[in-house]
């Protein structure tokens, strides 16, 4: 039971996955909270939030928040509220959409102009999803590389569709705000998803609550 719930001392990290529509945010953040990939969850509308934990080395729990900014777009009246406060942000594109690449450029100015005077800024991850469709890539991995040298991200390839290395990338980018170092079996290790109320406010402005989702173990709320 201790495990399902949320630890006070726990270290918090808000989460904020951005990029274009269809590269595949929802999709990487529900295989990260349930380790699956549902291809009829498909939210359209707001945002969804859910709380993950992660043990990282030397007893340190880490309750992650990882938000999907749903259908903002950039220009989106609510985008830099959402981006505000982040400690990471993963900048997502499709390795077989190349406008979705080319905009990141566009994605990373938002997050630019949401921390510009901040103190700290949030650590970016590059994410070329889908890379279980490498014969359909048209961004050059090389393209991808230098444009994570470039702006000091770190780099990730992954597929939400095959679970390729999605925990991982997490787990990695935690242990580097954190600067903490990892070994292949930390890595290895299941993350324990914090359970939570699912919430949604609806377009009438209407707030339902649902039971949690024992199954899953995984909280998602949605945020209008
Ligand atoms: P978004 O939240 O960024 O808008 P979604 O993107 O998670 O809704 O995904 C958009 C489409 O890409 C979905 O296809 C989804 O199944 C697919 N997709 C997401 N990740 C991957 C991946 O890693 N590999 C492959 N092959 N497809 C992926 P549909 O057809 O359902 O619209
Ligand atoms: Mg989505």
């Amino acid at each position: 039971m201790a495990d399902q719930e949320e630890a006070s001392d726990d270290r918090q990290m808000k989460v904020v996955v951005l990029g274009d529509g269809t590269t595949g945010k929802t999709s990487l953040t529900t295989r990260f909270s349930q380790n699956h990939f549902d291809k009829d969850y498909h939210q359209t509308i707001g945002l969804d939030f859910f709380m993950k934990r992660l043990k990282m080395p030397g007893d340190v729990n880490v309750t992650l928040q990882v938000w999907d900014i749903g259908g903002q777009a950039i220009g989106g009246k609510m985008l830099d509220n959402y981006i505000y406060g982040a400690h990471l942000v993963l900048l997502v594109y499709d390795i077989t959409n190349y406008s979705s690449f080319e905009n990141l450029e566009d994605w990373l100015a938002v997050v630019t102009k949401v921390f510009a005077g901040a103190e700290s800024l949030p650590h970016i991850a590059l994410v070329g999803n889908k890379s279980d469709m490498e014969h359909m890539r048209t961004v050059r991995k090389e393209r991808h590389t230098s444009f994570a040298k470039q702006h000091k991200m770190s780099s990730f390839f992954v597929s939400a569709k095959n679970d390729d290395l999605i925990n991982n990338m997490f787990m990695r980018m935690v242990a580097h705000v954190l600067k903490i170092k990892l070994s292949s079996s930390d890595l290895s290790r299941v993350a324990t998803v914090v359970t939570a109320k699912i919430m949604s406010h609806d377009n009438g402005g209407t707030t339902k609550i649902r039971q949690p989702v024992e199954k899953t173990k995984s909280s998602f709320c949605t945020v209008q």
